[in-house]
């Protein structure tokens, strides 16, 4: 696998420089923090190194560097008017560079190829859990179930060089991404389509064949889905998912451990799981509105009565951004293209129309604009794929992209265990400054 060796040749030298940066600049402070950031999620605090992505509050994200419609131009597709291969973006954030159309096939074939072992107790193991279990259940204890495999941990006990630790990472890493689109359409087909499953098909790139196995395969869906998979696939390194991987990580957690701990808070309402709780929402007001096609007047009472209950409006407001993010819009921008006519999509057009407005008269929303989940169920279901509670699975095959790579760089970068302090309420009130 000629990528390992071009990744030695990038990683060295940042490798060192971390190291230099630790050993002679370790005392330079980098910013004041105060007593709101600490007690309110820790915005705003550099408290990681990530060089997967960054998250401009204004712009959206960039995968090292490039905006996402700079990546529909230069990242390598099937069809010149088609979306970009999600092995493309892994290239990226894993080398720094835009891969060639070679490269990209070189990481197709290895996840095709890969992706041919997977042993049986995982599915038995799956098929034990009860079939309405929520498929986020499913597919995290799949994960999990799949950590028997990890060459992190057999290459640990035998005793390996620190310097190494980042071999059998990429290995795990690579098995465990090219075995994510089974496991999930696996899943699918268990619980909405009477276990009727669907066999891999080799010959096809690693989103399409996602497609293919959950019996969406037409080159629509396919299109559709290569772009879920794009945009969905890291967001910088202090989102819960990204976050929560590189943590358990820093234990030296094999990659199955510490994606399985990215996927649980992946599943959670404020994260992940919006893309399912929006289609509840949407619904929810239909049946309660009495129509398949309410006005914006009655969107705007619905989503005013949301707020005084005391709930969030799913799909709308983000702790970085303050914009309407690039991964709405180009979402957006496809359904407009391909099915502007579809209900869903026109609804999501109506609740953009009027929602900021009621989420700026609370006063205290800092971002009233929608995120990527504010459309991503409403697309899925126009194109077929109308079971809600799989979108967040779907979110997290995605997600293994980039928070994956950066497992890999923590272990290049030879990271230690990450062990922030805490203290009780007191030390805060002692902070207070005397009048
Ligand atoms: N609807 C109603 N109230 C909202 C809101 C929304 N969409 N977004 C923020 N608020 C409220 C907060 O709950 C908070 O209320 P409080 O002071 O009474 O506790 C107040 O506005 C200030 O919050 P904030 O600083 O603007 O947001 P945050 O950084 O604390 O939270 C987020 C960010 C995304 C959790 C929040 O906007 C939210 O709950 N959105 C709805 C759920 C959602 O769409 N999540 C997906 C995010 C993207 C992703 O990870 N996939």
């Amino acid at each position: 696998d000629y990528i390992k060796q071009k990744l030695i040749e990038v990683a060295l030298p940042k490798a060192e420089m971390v190291h230099k940066l630790v050993k002679e600049h370790g005392n330079t402070v980098l910013q004041e923090i105060t007593m709101q950031q600490v007690l309110t999620g820790m915005k705003g605090i550099v408290g990681l190194l990530t060089c997967t992505s960054k998250l401009d509050p204004q712009e959206g994200i960039r995968f090292r560097g490039y905006s996402i419609p700079e990546l529909k131009q230069k990242l390598p597709k099937i069809k010149e008017d088609g979306e970009p291969l999600p092995e493309g973006i892994f290239y990226l954030m894993l080398t720094g560079e835009l891969p060639t159309n070679k490269d990209v096939k070189h990481i197709s074939e290895q996840w095709a190829t890969r992706a041919q072992v997977i042993p049986s107790h995982v599915f038995d193991v799956i098929e034990a859990l009860p079939k309405d279990a929520h498929p986020m259940i499913q597919f995290n204890t799949a994960i999990l179930a799949m950590s028997t495999e990890s060459q992190f941990r057999k290459a640990y006990l035998i005793g390996m060089d620190k310097k190494d630790y980042w071999d059998p990472t990429y290995e795990g890493v690579m098995d465990l991404i090219s075995r994510l689109p089974i496991i999930a359409a696996y899943i699918y087909r268990r619980v909405f389509h009477k276990g009727d499953h669907i066999p891999q098909d080799p010959s096809l790139d690693w989103a399409g064949n996602l497609a293919h196995m959950m019996g969406h395969s037409s080159e629509e869906v396919k299109r559709l889905m290569r772009l879920y998979m794009l945009i969905h696939s890291d967001h910088e390194g202090g989102n819960v998912s990204a976050h929560a991987t590189h943590l358990v990580g820093s234990a030296l957690s094999n990659p199955y451990y510490s994606f399985s701990a990215g996927m649980n808070g992946l599943a959670g309402p404020l994260h992940g799981m919006a893309n399912q709780d929006v289609m509840h929402w949407l619904n929810k007001m239909k049946r309660e509105i009495g129509s398949e096609d309410p006005t914006e007047a009655q969107i705007k009472a619905y989503a005013e009565e949301t707020i005084a209950n005391g709930r969030v409006i799913p799909g709308y407001g983000h702790a970085v951004l303050r914009k309407t993010d690039p991964r709405f819009q180009v979402q957006l921008d496809f359904a407009n293209k391909y099915i502007p006519d579809a209900p869903y999509i026109k609804l999501v057009n109506k609740v953009y129309n009027v929602v900021p407005d009621v989420l700026l008269n609370t006063g205290k929303v800092k971002n009233p604009w929608p995120n990527v989940d504010a459309v991503s169920g409403s697309l899925l279901t126009s194109f077929g794929i109308a079971e809600y509670p799989i979108y967040t699975v779907l979110f997290g095959v995605s997600r293994s992209l980039g928070v994956l790579t950066s497992l890999i760089w923590d272990r290049l970068y030879g990271l230690p265990i990450e062990r922030p302090k805490s203290e009780p309420l007191q030390w805060f009130i002692d902070r207070v400054p005397k009048q």
